[in-house]
């Protein structure tokens, strides 16, 4: 009787936990580059592949976030001064990453490393 009821445990134990190791896949990691008037903050930064750089505008000027080297597709943002974030992009190949402002190309330039 006992034992019957320590199986039923575990066994409830074991269907509990079914779902929750299948729900812990992991999040991609994600970090937030900050447009100012007329910079990125910051200004380089290095993130393992698959993170989601989130470009969050916080100025009073219009900008566009713009790929200018690096490896895979060309990608652009928007050109806006709509505070918050207006561009989310995955890095995942090695390689590094030239982006600038087209606005603002000779001030606003970013480098992003994958390694
Ligand atoms: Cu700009």
């Amino acid at each position: 009787m006992r034992s019957r009821k320590i199986l039923g445990l575990m066994a409830i134990v074991a269907l509990a936990s079914v779902p929750l190791y299948g729900g812990l896949a992991k999040a991609a990691p994600t970090t937030t580059i900050i447009l100012g008037d007329n910079f990125f903050s910051p200004s380089a930064k290095t993130v393992s592949s698959g993170t989601k750089v989130r470009f969050k505008w916080t100025g009073n000027r219009r900008h566009r976030v713009t790929k200018a080297k690096g490896p895979g597709g060309d990608f652009a943002s928007e050109k806006t001064k709509v505070d918050g974030v207006n561009l989310v992009k995955t890095f995942n190949a090695s390689g590094t990453y030239r982006i600038i402002c087209s606005v603002h190309p000779s001030e606003m330039r970013l480098k992003i490393t994958v390694p």
